[in-house]
């Protein structure tokens, strides 16, 4: 049958093949949002401890930390890190936590990027 006979054939009986489903051409690959975790300076946590907790908590070298203590110290707040929402939570509720347990008056936060 020609391609004329079937399209009036469908008009006639309804009998649609096609019924408007998108098929994707290409697969989703969705980035999650992130979010800042940041440090706050504050004039009574050790430096020793800022150091600390970012060698224990975010990965640094000792160098690394170091200089990003300064950083806070000088500038009053830095980032410290980039996560997805579950994992930017975690950590500044361990290091609040750590803070806390240490009375010290630490502040960690999270902002979205
Ligand atoms: N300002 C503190 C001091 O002089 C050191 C410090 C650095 C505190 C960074 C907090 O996030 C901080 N002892």
């Amino acid at each position: 049958m020609r391609q004329h006979d079937v399209m009036m054939a469908d008009k006639k009986t309804g009998d649609d093949n096609d019924v408007g489903v998108v098929l994707e051409t290409r697969p989703k690959t969705k980035r999650p949002p992130l979010y800042k975790v940041m440090i706050l300076n504050d004039d009574y946590t050790p430096m020793e401890f800022v150091v600390h907790v970012l060698e224990r908590f975010f990965g640094m070298s000792h160098a690394q930390a170091f200089e990003l203590m300064l950083t806070v110290h000088k500038k009053g707040l830095a980032v410290v890190g980039v996560y997805t929402h579950e994992i930017a939570e975690t950590k500044v509720a361990l290091v609040m936590d750590f803070a806390q347990r240490h009375q010290h008056p630490l502040q960690c936060t999270m902002e979205k990027e």
